[in-house]
């Protein structure tokens, strides 16, 4: 099963990687971890590492590029070395750079998680809990997720992360969009049945990657996922 874990900056994706990967080993699975951030070093064992090949404040000189341009070049650049990132095992985690746009709009991002899937590729959008304590902003996440997948063609579950900092209640803030009484209160409650046809079919899990919590809420998530779309035979 190949992972990827995306989303935004400073969200907890490498200390998830990490964490996660800890937690799977000690189940005696057989995990690897992958670096795609051509901008970060891992900060666990890597089987896998773009930064062999690809280190983003090189491209930066070398094209003259500013961090984003520089972050996007990157990302073009690795695709030449697609087959070099490629690892087996049962549990493939993928570490991806926190720019959005890599996912959402470019080509080479989108290339990149296509020639690195097999059969069975999820998706894992982690947010910041601290970010999304009201409605607008949890529909936002639960929102990007959606593009996320569709952009990418995974199926994608989102993973509340930092919840030893703020742990949401989830159908607290279901709850407070169907009260809302704004003008964008139509809007919240169509998105709220979008919601209910879309993601929380598939629940919405909540980790800290700190006090390790919540890793076997996921690990039965990505195993539910997989059943419902992998080809197992
Ligand atoms: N409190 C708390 N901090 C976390 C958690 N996960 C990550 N962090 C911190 O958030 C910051 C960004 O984490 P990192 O894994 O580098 O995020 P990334 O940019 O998405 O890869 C670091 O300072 C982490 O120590 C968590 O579950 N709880
Ligand atoms: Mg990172």
């Amino acid at each position: 099963m190949k992972i990827f874990v995306i989303g935004p900056a400073g969200c907890g994706k490498s200390s998830f990687v990490r964490s996660f990967s800890e937690y799977l080993k000690e189940l005696e699975a057989d995990v690897k971890c992958v670096n795609l951030d051509p901008a970060s070093d891992p900060i666990y064992h890597a089987d896998a590492d773009i930064r062999k090949f690809v280190k983003t404040e090189k491209i930066m000189k070398k094209f003259g590029l500013g961090i984003n341009g520089g972050l996007l070049k990157s990302m073009e650049e690795s695709i030449k070395f697609h087959d070099k990132l490629s690892v087996d095992g049962d549990y493939v985690l993928y570490d991806t750079p926190g720019q959005m746009e890599i996912f959402i709009y470019s080509k080479a991002g989108r290339e990149l998680v296509k020639l690195l899937s097999d059969q069975v590729s999820l998706g894992l959008f982690l947010i910041d809990s601290s970010l999304v304590d009201d409605p607008e902003s949890f529909l936002s996440a639960i929102m990007q997720n959606v593009v996320v997948s569709l952009r990418l063609s995974i199926p994608t579950a989102t993973v509340l992360t930092k919840s030893d900092v703020k742990d949401i209640d989830v159908d607290q803030i279901v709850r407070k969009i169907s009260e809302e009484s704004s003008s964008l209160a139509e809007l919240l409650e169509k998105t709220v049945d979008f919601l209910e046809y879309t993601t929380l079919s598939q629940r919405v899990v909540k980790i800290s990657n700190l006090s390790k919590t919540g890793f076997s809420d996921v690990y039965s998530l990505l195993n539910e996922m997989f059943c419902t779309c992998g080809d197992i035979s």
